[in-house]
């Protein structure tokens, strides 16, 4: 995948990303691109089916970069850099990633979360990048998030044992609570571990929805279970340069990223 550059956040972008939590960053990728990212997803060897059978499913896949080499360089493409570096800063990590699928028909809601809920570190303030790999909107279950709600740190979430254990819940409130974010093929909304975003049911009959989320950390961050430094994955940037060849200072250790999906705060 050749590198396009992208610029920088704009002031505007970076105001708003401190104000709201969030903002969108269009036409990162081209159409055909994400489709080569689709097709690199649907060969993951490891998937999940979330929600109950009954209310229609969602597909979700988690680290895929790790057994995909195609995935692993248009996650450490350098058009991240003007986005990630100015808000995590001159050293980082590509800390976690997973893909989302609600073909549709899929009446799976995610609940209100935060990212810190589910993939707690310290500092608890990283960056997730939301890549919209369909045109998305409300009606096929695309993004909601609550203005400035990243500003009140990490909040207690709880399971949603009724409707699925992998779901962790940070907010009981319905979807009017927050505000619905239209995103096109290709364009990324940009958001703080800490803002409260959900995504709702895709109600459409024939428009997928589809996205792959990649987290990026500063380098020196930690585990908020284990206290141990997430030196274990890539590390994307090194002061202030975007590398050409990430690399880790330690092998990957599956246990202990596993075990950190998960809070202790329930
Ligand atoms: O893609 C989605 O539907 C929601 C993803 C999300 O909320 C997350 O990855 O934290």
């Amino acid at each position: 995948m050749s590198a396009s550059a992208v610029p920088a956040l704009t002031d505007e972008q970076r105001a708003e990303y401190d104000r709201d939590g969030f903002t969108l960053v269009d036409d990162v990728f081209s159409g055909d691109e994400c489709d080569e990212i689709i097709e690199h997803h649907e060969r993951a060897a490891f998937e999940l089916d979330l929600g109950r059978v009954e209310d229609g499913q969602m597909k979700y896949r988690p680290m895929m970069h790790l057994a995909d080499d195609f995935l692993a360089g248009v996650a450490c493409d350098p058009r991240w850099a003007g986005i990630v570096l100015p808000i995590v800063g001159p050293d980082a990590r590509l800390y976690w990633e997973q893909a989302v699928s609600k073909p549709p028909g899929t009446g799976t809601e995610l609940p209100w979360h935060q990212d810190n809920g589910y993939t707690p570190l310290v500092p608890e303030m990283y960056l997730t990048c939301w890549l919209s790999l369909d045109d998305s909107d409300e009606s096929n279950g695309g993004m909601q998030v609550i203005p400035g709600s990243h500003l009140a740190g990490t909040l207690p979430h709880h399971d949603d044992t009724d409707r699925n254990p992998y779901f962790r819940v940070g907010n009981d409130a319905g979807p009017e609570a927050g505000i619905s974010v239209s995103v096109t093929k290709g364009s990324v909304l940009v958001f703080s571990s800490l803002i409260m975003h959900r995504s709702g049911p895709n109600t459409t009959t024939d428009r997928n929805r589809r996205s792959w989320i990649l987290q990026y950390c500063p380098a020196d961050a930690r585990s908020a279970l284990s206290g141990r430094l997430v030196d274990d994955r890539l590390r994307v940037a090194a002061d202030g340069a975007w590398l050409s060849e990430p690399y880790r200072d330690r092998d990957i250790d599956l246990l202990s990223m596993l075990a950190n999906y998960q809070t202790d705060n329930s």
